[in-house]
């Protein structure tokens, strides 16, 4: 037996029983649900960090440990996602806050190929908004377990019943409380475990910048404390109980039914109850379908993809980071890979474990870890990486783009900077870039899914490589795929235009209008106009 095989076989169980510890998921909802929030307080009572806002936030919680760039920390929001990795109760949670904004959904959708579970996020108030309703599809086009946390119960807000009857009514998914609110949203008093029956009473600290104080009480001292409130909560969970909302694993992990859990990120109540869930109910890696079909056993030699690059995170150092979720196998840091794309060896000497803006050397790695990997010139979003035979994962699609302009250096003087800051935000997936001839390399036409993407690009090309650019918006408002055969016929035509996409060389026809495309497609029916993918779902009109 080779020296390899004999290794594999030795791994096999070690390899199983971390990734049975492994708990790797995103946060998901519309803007300001609270994502960020969340992700801080999960770290702050898995102990990761000392109080909430520490990292960033200067203690009063304006940025949040994963909202670490500088344009998210003047705006409040996210605008890319950030991976922390957070050691608990004897499992290593691999947390991924998204961004919200529709804008950014690329993004948030990249993450949820990465990721095990979700944590569908609805402020009390405002329950199912339009882009967790989206985001929800993707999980469910994914047969993804989803927990739903009702957040800001600090404030006012709905009913709780009410809420549950949105989830079941629109989007046909089984609620099941895990714990219900004593007292109504903005009156938060506690929290009753539905399975125990016990009470936990949450007492506020300062500003919510550290945990919040629990108090178990059993039912009769809970009764006596919150009086009406406790009242009005045990008819609710008598309800509850009659209408059969328990919680089922199998329907759960199926992505048909949700455990629910009540809380409020800001001042750090009912925190610790979804870290138990998290670590109770919440998938460990399962094996991952290869582009064929075939599941990886998580205990194959090691595999992974790249689900995100982002450059230049740690200024001091200006390098490219390719994050990669670990699928089978156990990674060791110095251990060539392949690349598949390439067939060329990766070396994995600079490899770090990530915490929002912070990073540090990680030596080994075990299937549902995220992984940077430094230096990571020759990788792009979706590429796989592998130990022993090939394997290759799936490609993760791109989106269909809506928004169009042509970017220019302010200073031609600064040509260089401005190439190499436009391939990088390309390989980042920060804009599509495209290119003709008829434009030329100095003009690209750059493709968003959404306006701020526009912005992000200003920003960084300005901030980061020193090269300020000017936008020329163009009247586009359509893409379509294309292929070599359509192209000549389509470059004749009024109202459109043919580009290349320079990450993966496709054929782009960008198009005024639906209308204009209709009148294309009617009047030459032998043209190749397929659509693309937009927010998880064919971009089918
Ligand atoms: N009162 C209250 N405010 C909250 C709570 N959770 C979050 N917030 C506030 O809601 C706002 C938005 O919170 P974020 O965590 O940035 O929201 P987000 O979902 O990450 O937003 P995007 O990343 O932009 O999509 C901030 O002002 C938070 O302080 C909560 O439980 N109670
Ligand atoms: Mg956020």
């Amino acid at each position: 037996m080779s020296v390899t095989a004999d290794n594999a076989t030795q791994k096999t169980p070690e390899v199983a029983a971390e990734a049975g510890r492994r708990r790797t998921f995103a946060v998901i909802s519309h803007p300001d649900a609270g994502k960020s929030t969340l992700t801080e307080a999960l770290a702050l009572h898995a102990a990761a960090i000392t109080s909430a806002g520490a990292v960033h936030g200067k203690g009063d919680r304006r940025g949040v440990t994963s909202d670490w760039m500088e344009m998210e920390q003047a705006r409040g929001i996210s605008i890319t996602s950030a991976a922390l990795r957070i050691d608990y109760a004897d499992c290593v949670l691999n947390l991924l806050d998204t961004p919200g904004h529709a804008d950014f959904s690329e993004d948030t959708y990249r993450v949820l190929s990465a990721v095990d579970c979700a944590i569908m996020l609805l402020d009390s108030a405002k329950g199912l908004e339009p882009q967790t309703l989206k985001l929800f599809d993707v999980c469910r086009a994914r047969r993804m377990p989803v927990i739903t946390f009702v957040n800001k119960w600090d404030r006012p807000g709905r009913e709780p019943l009410e809420l549950l009857d949105e989830i079941e009514q629109r989007i046909g998914l089984r609620p099941t409380p895990l714990n219900w609110p004593v007292g109504i949203a903005g009156d938060f008093r506690g929290l009753v475990d539905r399975h125990a029956g016990t009470y936990t009473k949450f007492h506020r600290t300062p500003g919510g910048a550290t945990k919040a104080v629990e108090e178990v009480l059993d039912p009769e001292a809970a009764a006596g404390v919150e009086e009406a409130a406790w009242t009005q909560a045990s008819e609710e969970i008598e309800l509850l109980e009659a209408l059969g909302a328990d919680f089922d694993e199998a329907s759960f992990r199926a992505g048909e039914s949700s455990p629910v859990l009540f809380g409020a990120a800001l001042p750090n109540f009912g925190i610790s109850q979804l870290l138990e869930v998290l670590v109770r109910l919440a998938p460990a890696p399962a094996p991952q379908p290869d582009a064929k079909g075939e599941p990886r056993p998580i205990t194959a030699p090691f595999s992974g993809q790249v689900f995100k690059m982002q450059a230049n995170m740690d200024k001091a150092h200006r390098d490219r980071m390719a994050f990669v979720r670990v699928s089978s196998g156990r990674f060791d840091r110095g251990m060539v890979l392949t690349h598949a794309a390439t067939g060329r060896p990766f070396a994995t000497k600079y490899t770090q474990a990530v915490f929002g803006s912070e990073r540090s050397t990680i030596d080994t790695a075990y299937p549902g870890d995220v992984i940077a990997l430094i230096n990571a010139q020759a990788l792009s979003v979706g590429d796989t990486l592998y130990d022993g035979p090939k394997v290759e994962f799936p490609p993760i699609p791109s989106f269909a783009p809506e928004h169009f302009a042509v970017a220019r250096a302010v200073d031609a003087g600064r040509y260089k900077q401005f190439q190499r800051g436009i391939s990088q935000l390309d390989s980042e997936g920060v804009v599509q870039v495209l290119t003709s001839d008829v434009r030329g390399e100095q003009a690209p036409v750059l493709a968003a899914v959404g306006p701020l993407q526009f912005d992000v690009v200003r920003h960084r090309m300005e901030h980061e490589f020193r090269a300020p650019i000017e936008l020329a918006h163009l009247d586009y408002s359509v893409a379509r795929r294309t292929d070599a055969a359509s192209a000549p016929v389509l470059h004749g035509l009024s109202g459109g235009e043919v580009l290349t996409r320079r990450s993966d060389g496709a054929l782009l026809m960008l198009v005024h209008n639906k209308w204009r495309l209709r009148v294309i497609e009617r009047d030459h029916p032998g043209l190749l106009l397929e659509p693309l993918l937009a927010g998880g779902v064919v971009d089918g009109d």
